[in-house]
């Protein structure tokens, strides 16, 4: 029988990968799409014609039902999100409703229509937080800093919930930053790589940024989709950590970015109050030996190939966008 997957946030950076991952493998793949004014596919625009999309929010659970009723999956990953965490200080009841809360009424929907459905949760390294444990693993403590990574604690222990209360194959994947030419531009990896092209391209003479000493662990996203898939075909559900084993700040990886055009970031990185936040993860470090052992994955990016590829693309859409 052909699997079938759900993918909810397929309109975002994971989502994307991981659509045309399982189309890779054979599944029909059904992506939840928010009504918005204006059509934002441009990251899977090339799959459209191949996957199958139906309207859905997470805010709204008679659309979780009727989506799942309609197309029964055979696996849900859920992506949605209000991924920034910047925007979760202006914004923390809207990013509880969505990360939050959002997972358990997708949880409820596959209990009540399909309870073998298989369902995986995007989880954060931003759970983490505060330095408790380095690196971090499965069993490090969380302290989030931001009401993202509160809400994604949540995400991350009702999934358990459902698992432990209903006997459900559902699995957290605690996946540490990744990246990719995809990312949104207000990420700090996209900011920098589509800044470095403008500078380059003579179009912008600065780089505005926050904090230049946070560090994270990045890795490419398109590695990081494939142990979502990994996950969910084991015999048992469980959680996992995703990330490379190493850390770079974020002064880092300006240096490499600019480094890559022949320029030195000193000369164009501006530090903006605008870009620090209220309470700041300083370091991120994933111990991903657990997905090793058990699931056979392994990142195949590096960091800098991650940085090149990410200016390089940058350089490339520009140069077509201003031809
Ligand atoms: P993006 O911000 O690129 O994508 C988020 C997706 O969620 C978009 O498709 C967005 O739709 C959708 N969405 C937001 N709110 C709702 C809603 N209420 N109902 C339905 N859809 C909604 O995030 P990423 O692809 O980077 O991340 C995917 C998931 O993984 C997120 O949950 C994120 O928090 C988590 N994560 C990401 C990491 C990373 O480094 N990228 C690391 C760890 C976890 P629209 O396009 O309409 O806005
Ligand atoms: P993060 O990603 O908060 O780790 O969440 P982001 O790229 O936004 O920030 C990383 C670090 O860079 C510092 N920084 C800046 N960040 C932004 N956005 N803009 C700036 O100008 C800037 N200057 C410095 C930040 O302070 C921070 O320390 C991402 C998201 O994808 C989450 O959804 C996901 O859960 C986590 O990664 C793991």
């Amino acid at each position: 029988m052909k699997k079938r997957a759900l993918i909810t946030g397929i309109t975002g950076q994971d989502g994307s990968y991981l659509a045309e991952f399982l189309l890779s493998q054979g599944y029909e793949v059904i992506g939840m799409v928010r009504r918005t004014s204006t059509v934002n596919f441009e990251r899977i625009t090339h799959i459209q014609p191949h996957v199958t999309l139906v309207t859905g929010d997470l805010l709204d659970e008679v659309s979780l039902i009727n989506m799942l009723r309609e197309h029964r999956p055979t696996e849900v990953y859920n992506l949605a999100a209000q991924s920034f965490v910047q925007t979760s200080w202006p914004q923390p009841v809207f990013t509880g409703e969505t990360t939050a809360l959002g997972v358990t009424r997708m949880l409820d929907a596959v209990r009540l229509v399909d309870p073998d459905i298989r369902f995986y949760q995007a989880s954060s390294s931003e759970m983490f937080g505060k330095v408790v444990e380095v690196p971090q693993k499965e069993t490090t403590p969380f302290y989030p800093r931001s009401p993202y990574g509160v809400a994604k604690v949540y995400g991350h222990w009702i999934t358990v919930n459902y698992r432990e209360s209903y006997n459900m194959f559902a699995c957290s994947g605690i996946l540490f930053n990744h990246e990719s030419p995809r990312r949104g531009l207000e990420f700090v990896t996209r900011k920098i790589s589509h800044g470095v092209a403008r500078i380059k391209l003579g179009l912008d003479q600065e780089l505005r940024l926050g904090n230049l000493d946070a560090q994270r662990d990045w890795g490419f996203a398109g590695d990081y989709v494939e142990a979502m898939w990994l996950m969910l075909q084991q015999d048992h559900p469980d959680d996992y950590v995703i990330a490379t084993g190493e850390t770079h700040s974020v002064r880092e990886f300006c240096e490499l970015a600019f480094g890559h055009v022949g320029l030195n970031y000193q000369e164009y990185v501006v530090q903006d109050e605008r870009f620090m936040r209220p309470a700041e993860v300083d370091l991120l470090i994933g111990d991903p030996s657990k997905a090793h052992t058990s699931l056979g994955w392994q990142p195949k990016t590096s960091f800098p190939t991650l940085v090149q590829m990410m200016v390089d693309a940058d350089l490339q859409l520009l140069k077509e966008q201003n031809r």
